[in-house]
């Protein structure tokens, strides 16, 4: 809550100027508002199977599956959760879920068991859309977790093990069967990506139609949008579309402007090449251990990237030498940053090199606030406003930000101040050409790759375990492409002076997908706690960097 009668209010705004938006119509009609006019083109490639939809093909099979899903018995406002490496029937399913006002949850098909099912129950998913390769964590349910066949449905791509669906009960449907009369407001839930934001476990993020609308015209609407895409462009989405940078920064716009979308199922570097090559990509967002590979693989030399014009690197810090070394292997391509949050609808900062009429940008900075948005930087001590050049905590404001978490107020209203501002946990700063650095990160996420790791996650976990008494999770810095890394501080209980390290990271290991397994664990007397209970992490972190690593 900001009480800043007396004092200056700094905002700081983007210096393109606002745009209208149309955020008040369906996530869907926006997106396809220029069908007529895109319809021949390509829209999506399979990367793995070289198979392209045409616009016009996805609009039509998106209706299709919006009628199959209806079948089914999916209505407006059940929950559909996306288990999916990239593929086209993601793009499908996340599509037609919006055209029946439905919700798309995006969960990671790595994830083990036990996170499958917190994803599943915290949402109350009614459809899992997957691989038959992963069904397998579905079953076998706890007492209390859901049953497939009686409290959702399963439909997988490929061909469907016992008691699930193919996914040709959806695609075949007609498209007449659509349901008519559904009638979707701006403020309706579309998208549900799970975060743990600045502190405890992974919640709902509730993303609207009008957000996700806001989030995208903010980048490419406009005369001079902000990230200009050309209908003759190919954007590689390697990055997984279940993470908010792939869904909105490389699915979503390019959807909206036209331009076409490589999708690759996973990260493997030579088929990125081969791919990049062979489709003459000319976008390619990425996130740092990617730029790292890209820069230093000595593969790259022997592909031709000269269709690459822009690198959008984001979900993580960015050294300048990576960025360095990464022009030297493609020097035509424009280098830029995005900076963003799943709370944040996503993009709180771009880089404005990338706009039609561009700016220029310095190595390091995230960009610049996105147009239609207010950013300000607040003294963590006082809670005023900063101005230039002082570092502070990140605040935006503006339609594209999350409506709250699921079920959760008390965290949504940790999140979202009375006046509408969204804190995001990070430390950054806006220098005098309105670029925004990012220095630190203040909230208690922990980024390995790019991914989060929720230390509140791990730390329940941990306390689950007989032989420990408290523990605490931090992020410690690594050398190598993670960027940070989980390690533990744990207090055996009085029954447990024999647990060890190992027994500890094999505890931990079973329960969770791999970039969550704890890289060092520590056995201390006690965590270092506030009056109020609440674990000193500043503390364990100053500790760590004072420890000498193994
Ligand atoms: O919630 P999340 O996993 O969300 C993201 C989203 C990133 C982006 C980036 C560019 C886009 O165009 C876009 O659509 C989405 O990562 O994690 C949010 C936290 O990740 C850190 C920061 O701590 C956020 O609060 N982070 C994200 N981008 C950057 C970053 C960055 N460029 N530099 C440093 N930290």
């Amino acid at each position: 809550p900001s009480n800043q009668s007396s004092e200056e209010l700094h905002v700081f705004r983007s210096r393109l100027p606002d745009i209208p938006i149309s955020n008040n119509i369906p996530l869907h009609v926006y997106l396809f508002e220029r069908l007529s006019e895109f319809q021949e083109r390509t829209c999506l490639i399979a990367g793995s199977s070289g198979e392209k939809f045409t616009f016009a093909e996805t609009h039509l099979i998106c209706q299709k599956i919006a009628a199959g899903l209806t079948n089914i018995g999916i209505k407006k406002g059940d929950v559909i959760m996306t288990f999916l490496q990239n593929c086209p029937e993601f793009v499908f399913t996340f599509l037609a879920a919006s055209m029946i006002g439905a919700v798309i949850t995006t969960a990671n098909p790595f994830y083990t068991k036990t996170e499958a099912f917190k994803q599943l129950k915290a949402s109350n998913a009614k459809l899992i859309v997957t691989q038959s390769q992963y069904v397998d964590k579905f079953r076998d349910p706890a007492e209390n977790d859901p049953k497939i066949g009686e409290d959702f449905s399963v439909v997988t791509v490929d061909d469907p093990p016992e008691n699930c669906l193919h996914f040709s009960v959806l695609s075949e449907a007609k498209e007449e069967d659509m349901p008519k009369g559904v009638v979707i407001q701006p403020d309706d839930p579309v998208a549900l990506p799970f975060s743990s934001g600045t502190t405890g476990l992974p919640k709902g993020v509730i993303l609207t139609h009008k957000s996700l609308i806001t989030g995208v015209a903010q980048l490419v609407d406009g005369d001079n949008p902000n990230l200009y895409l050309k209908h003759d462009d190919v954007v590689l989405c390697v990055l997984p579309l279940f993470h908010i940078f792939a869904l909105n920064s490389v699915l979503l716009v390019s959807l909206r402007a036209g331009a076409s979308v490589l999708l690759m199922p996973k990260f493997e570097i030579g088929a990125l090449l081969e791919l990049i090559q062979k489709h003459r990509v000319s976008v390619a967002a990425v996130v740092p251990p990617l730029v790292l590979a890209l820069a230093k693989n000595p593969m790259v030399d022997s592909f031709d990237l000269s269709s690459i014009r822009i690198v959008l690197s984001g979900a993580a810090p960015l050294g300048k030498e990576l960025e360095e070394a990464l022009l030297r292997r493609v020097p035509q391509a424009i280098f830029g940053q995005g900076y963003g949050m799943t709370e944040a609808g996503p993009v709180v900062t771009m880089c404005p090199a990338f706009a039609k009429q561009p700016f220029s940008t310095k190595s390091g900075s995230c960009g610049s606030v996105v147009r239609n948005a207010d950013l300000k930087v607040v003294d963590p001590e006082t809670g005023g406003s900063l101005g230039r050049n002082l570092p502070g905590e990140i605040c935006i404001r503006g339609s594209q930000i999350m409506k709250g978490y699921l079920n959760d107020d008390e965290a949504t209203a940790r999140t979202i101040d009375v006046d509408g501002w969204l804190h995001t946990g990070d430390i950054g700063y806006v220098d005098d050409d309105d670029e925004i650095y990012i220095v630190d990160r203040v909230k208690e996420l922990i980024k390995f790759k790019g991914f989060q790791v929720p230390p509140a996650e791990l730390e329940s976990l941990l306390v689950s375990h007989p032989d420990i008494a408290d523990a605490a999770v931090v992020p410690q810095k690594d050398a190598a492409a993670a960027g940070e890394v989980p390690v533990a501080f744990v207090v055996r209980s009085a029954q447990g002076f024999e647990l060890t390290e190992e027994a500890v990271k094999e505890f931990i290991a079973k329960q969770v997908i791999f970039y969550k397994r704890l890289h060092k664990v520590y056995f201390i007397h006690a965590i270092p706690k506030s009056p109020s209970g609440k674990i000193l992490r500043k503390e364990l972190r100053a500790k760590l960097a004072a420890t000498p690593m193994s």
